[in-house]
């Protein structure tokens, strides 16, 4: 059972995007990220005002926007400041070193400049860290590889996932953990994952409390399974939040709240245990 707190894993990091999401964590006793997955700017901003108090982090596909404009991360940016959450893009980088530092640093959504944490597949290999570190390290950026997906038949297992702990290991300085289902520091060591003296950011998707799948090969497991369970660190909740009328924002609110709540919940439980 993996039992640091995460206000004792602050000084295991060097990375200030790190250090930030665990000082949240212990601040608004909250391991609860909620990916806000919609498509007009409107209801993306109504969902981050109602579950702004209860998330450490939010985490956004921002290619799905229809009516993006660059005014939409200022606004994102003052709701991040105002509810103390930091911002995740999923962007999910996969090219050379050298086009994925393009689409980190420049296009349309200038991800960089806005987002604290941005993840990327291992499948390029290491050049893919290079790259976007030459872009991110210098802004205090934090990058999340992505070891294992929530997907049914996933193919981000065995020497796949290994290779991707060989390669954030590294990396420290920018690589601050995994997108993963389970925690990763026993990975390719011969201690557990508690003795090895690393610590990564486990960051899960595939979440809910409701339902087990969605029928596109999502699989949901519950906070308290992935928390105590799995030993990771921060539960990523969209639908099982917001469902698909945005409109109900009292609603989103609530579920935000019992969502935290289970979250924070199944942590104390990992570290009484
Ligand atoms: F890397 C991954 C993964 O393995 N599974 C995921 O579900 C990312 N995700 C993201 O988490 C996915 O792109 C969605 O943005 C979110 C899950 O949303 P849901 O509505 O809770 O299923």
């Amino acid at each position: 059972m993996y039992k640091h707190s995460y206000a004792s894993r602050i000084q295991n990091h060097t990375n200030p995007a790190a250090r930030l999401l665990l000082e949240i964590m212990e601040r608004k006793q909250s391991n609860l990220a909620v990916s806000v997955d919609v498509t007009k700017a409107q209801d993306f901003l109504a969902i981050i005002d109602a579950v702004g108090p209860y998330v450490c982090m939010i985490k956004t596909h921002v290619d799905v926007i229809e009516d993006f404009e660059p005014s939409l991360v200022r606004t994102l940016q003052a709701l991040s400041a105002k509810y103390d959450f930091c911002i995740f893009e999923d962007r999910k980088f996969a090219d050379i070193g050298n086009t994925v530092a393009l689409q980190y640093a420049s296009g349309v959504y200038k991800i960089a400049e806005w987002s604290h944490l941005t993840n990327a597949h291992p499948v390029p290999g290491p050049s893919v860290v290079t790259g976007l570190k030459s872009v991110g390290l210098q802004r205090g950026r934090g990058l999340l590889l992505l070891a294992e997906m929530s997907t049914a038949g996933a193919l981000t297992t065995g020497s796949y996932t290994e290779d991707a702990v060989k390669m954030a290991r590294a990396n420290r300085d920018f690589v601050v953990g995994f997108i993963a289902q389970r925690r990763m520091e026993s990975v390719g060591a011969s201690k557990t994952d508690d003795t090895t003296g690393e610590d990564f950011l486990i960051l899960t998707p595939g979440v809910g409390l409701d339902v087990k799948g969605d029928g596109m090969g999502q699989q949901y497991r519950t906070p308290r399974e992935v928390v105590v369970g799995a030993g990771c660190d921060v539960i990523i909740v969209g639908r099982g939040v917001y469902g698909t009328d945005y409109s109900l924002t009292a609603k989103i609110a609530g579920q935000a709240k019992r969502y935290q709540d289970e979250g924070w919940k199944a942590y104390l439980e990992r570290l009484t245990a």
